[in-house]
C-alpha cells in the first residue's frame, strides 16, 4: 500500500480518510479524487488532487497510470435518501462505479481495493436487534440494492480473479468536518450543528427510531485497520458488520441536552423514516471483532461532548 487513490475524497468520509492516510504515509502519494462537490483547501493543501468521474472508467484509469496507483478506497456513492430521490443516478454512480473500480483493479492488479458498504443492505425482512453478519439481505432502497451489489461483486472478484476486496458495512457516521451528503442517518449529524446554531431541531425522524451509529475516528480507524490486517485471517472480505453504538433520536437529544439545556428538538418524520425501519436498529459485529480485532472507543456520551467541542470551535 504505497501509492494510494482515495475517490469520494470530498465526501463525509472521504475527506478526514485521506487527511489521516496522509498523516500515516507519504501524503504526496494520498490521491484524493473528487467529482462534484469543491476540494477543501486543507484537501488541496495536503497533496494531490484529481478529478475523477467513476461511472467512467477511462477516468479511474487515467490517475491508476499517472500516479502508479496499487491500492484505492473507493468511497464515491450516493446515499440511501438522494438515492430514493434518483434511483437511476444511485444506480449508475454506485453499480457502475464499483464495477469500474473492480476492472481496474482486475486489469492493472492492484495490491487492495476497499469498498466500504452499508446496514442499508438489509432490510425489513432481516432481524432488527443484533442483527448477524450473515442473514437475510433484502433491501428496499435502491441504495441498499447497490450496497448489496458492490458486496457480492467484490467477492466475486476476491475468489475469481484473487484481487484482494475488503469492505465494512458501515451505520449512520456522524462527524464535525464535512457534512453527509444525502443519507437518512444525516439528521444524527444536522442536529448537532442546530443545537448549537439555533438551539432548535426539527427531526425528520421519530423520537423513537433507534439505528446503529458511528463516531468518524472510529469509522477511519475501521477502514485503516481492515485494509491493513492480515489476509490470512480473513473468513469474511466484503461484508464485515461493524457497530458502534445505538440510540434513538430522541436520546440523541436528551445527550446534546446535558450540555445545552435550553435545546428543544420536534419531530416531523418525512419520506426518510420508511428507509430508517427498514434498517436494524442494532448489529453483531463478532466477525469483524474476531478476524480483524475491531474494536470501537466512542459512546454517545463521549462522542456528544468531542461533537460540541469541535463544532463550538467551527461555528463561533
Ligand atoms: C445513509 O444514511 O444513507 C448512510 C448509510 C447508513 O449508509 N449514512
Amino acid at each position: 500500500m504505497e501509492n494510494i487513490l482515495v475517490t469520494g475524497a470530498t465526501g463525509q468520509i472521504g475527506s478526514e480518510l485521506t487527511v489521516e492516510l496522509r498523516k500515516k504515509y507519504d501524503s504526496e502519494k494520498v490521491i484524493a479524487a473528487g467529482h462534484k462537490r469543491k476540494p477543501s483547501e486543507k484537501l488541496l493543501s495536503t497533496g494531490p488532487f484529481e478529478y475523477v468521474d467513476v461511472t467512467q472508467k477511462d477516468s479511474i484509469e487515467k490517475v491508476v497510470r499517472e500516479y502508479n496507483i496499487d491500492t484505492i478506497y473507493h468511497l464515491a456513492a450516493i446515499l440511501s435518501a438522494v438515492g430514493e430521490q434518483n434511483p437511476q443516478l444511485a444506480f449508475n454512480v454506485n453499480i457502475l462505479g464499483d464495477y469500474n473500480v473492480l476492472e481496474v483493479g482486475r486489469k492493472y492488479k492492484l495490491e487492495r481495493i476497499i469498498i466500504p458498504s452499508s446496514i442499508a443492505v438489509f432490510g425489513p425482512e432481516t432481524p432488527k436487534d443484533n442483527t448477524p453478519n450473515e442473514t437475510v439481505l433484502r433491501p428496499t432502497t435502491m441504495y441498499g440494492i447497490t450496497k448489496v451489489t458492490g458486496e457480492l461483486l467484490g467477492n466475486y472478484y476476491f475468489y475469481k480473479y484473487g484481487l484482494d476486496v475488503r469492505g465494512v458495512r458501515f451505520p449512520g457516521i456522524i462527524s464535525s468536518e464535512t457534512l453527509p451528503g444525502g443519507g437518512t442517518t444525516d439528521y444524527a449529524v444536522e442536529i448537532y450543528y442546530e443545537a448549537i446554531k439555533h438551539k432548535r431541531y426539527t427531526c425528520f425522524v421519530r423520537e423513537d427510531t433507534v439505528l446503529p451509529m458511528m463516531y468518524m475516528p472510529d469509522a477511519i480507524k475501521a477502514l485503516i485497520t481492515l485494509a491493513e490486517a492480515d489476509i490470512s485471517r480473513l473468513k469474511h472480505h466484503c461484508d464485515f458488520n461493524v457497530g458502534a453504538m445505538s440510540f434513538s433520536a430522541g436520546e440523541l437529544a436528551e445527550s446534546i441536552r446535558k450540555h445545552i439545556p435550553e435545546f428543544v428538538c420536534e419531530y416531523k418524520p418525512d419520506y426518510r423514516q420508511k428507509i430508517a425501519d427498514s434498517w436494524p436498529r442494532s448489529i453483531d459485529d463478532s466477525a469483524a471483532r474476531e478476524e480483524w480485532g475491531w474494536k470501537p472507543d466512542y459512546d454517545l456520551e463521549a462522542m456528544t461532548e468531542d461533537m460540541l467541542n469541535k463544532l463550538s470551535k467551527k461555528l463561533k
